[in-house]
């Protein structure tokens, strides 16, 4: 019996990365001095590393041999990490990045039907309740019963911890909820956990391997622009009646 709906927020509530995690990044590089500039490519191969401050290790790992740390270099990562998501929430009050084709839709009829909604990102928890509240509603952080997010638990996706975190503070069982997710880390993360998982690709994770997903789609869809299905042939709008019978 299906209680609960739990989203990915990058990438599968909206598209945040390469016009609002990227160049908050930068901005934040630049406020420090730092000669750090992520195009729109090298972002993309970024992304293999799930979590901002983690992202910026990585970076200085395999792309920038030439940089000396600094002994606090920890610190540093974490100041810029905050100055970053400064950046990027100024970024959703200003304009917003738009949530993704059906999601509000899907998450309207979700709340009319009494099931529970429910959050599981390696994002920071100010970043989730900036889109929520700006690209959704402004009460939108209470449409959800659970924002499981950022350091909450220590190992990030693909680790399995944050969707069984999420699944432990609501009292279900992975039977019971069904993951949205739209990258190849995302749906070990989800998989690993023993959720179903429907997955909605963008143009970074598009050749990702979603082996065991539910239904792979290019969107949720709505009535006049549907979802093309990418498993499988097929196209139309993900709504609880679709989704059920996909679950079987
Ligand atoms: C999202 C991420 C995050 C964001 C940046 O992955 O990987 O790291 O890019 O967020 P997912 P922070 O969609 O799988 O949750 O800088 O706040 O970490
Ligand atoms: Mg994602």
């Amino acid at each position: 019996m299906l209680k609960a709906l739990l989203f990915d927020v990058d990438g599968t509530l909206a598209d945040t990365e390469r016009d609002g995690h990227r160049p908050a990044f930068n901005a934040a590089f630049q406020e420090y001095g730092l000669d750090w500039d992520w195009d729109v490519a090298l972002y993309g191969k970024l992304l293999a590393v799930t979590g901002g401050k983690e992202r910026m290790k990585y970076y200085v790992e395999q792309f920038r041999p030439d940089y000396v740390k600094p002994v606090d270099f920890d610190t540093l990562v974490a100041e810029l990490h905050k100055a970053k998501t400064r950046h990027y929430t100024r970024m959703l009050a200003e304009g917003g990045i738009p949530l993704r084709p059906g999601v509000r839709r899907l998450l309207e009829e979700a709340r009319a039907a009494g099931l529970i909604l429910g959050v599981a990102t390696t994002t920071t928890p100010e970043n989730v309740t900036a889109l929520l509240k700006h690209s959704l509603a402004a009460d939108g952080a209470d449409w959800f019963q659970v924002i499981a997010a950022g350091d909450i638990v220590p190992a990030k996706k693909p680790a399995p911890d944050i969707y069984v975190w999420a699944m432990r503070q609501l009292g279900l069982k992975p039977e019971e909820c069904v993951a949205f997710e739209d990258s190849e880390n995302g749906i070990r993360a989800s998989l690993g956990a023993g959720l179903r998982t429907v997955v909605t690709i963008n143009d970074y994770t598009a050749d990702h391997d979603f082996a065991g997903a539910v239904a792979v789609l290019s969107d949720l869809g709505e009535p006049s622009t549907p979802f093309k299905r990418l498993d499988q042939a097929g196209n139309g709008v993900l709504d609880l009646a679709l989704l059920r019978r996909w679950l079987g």
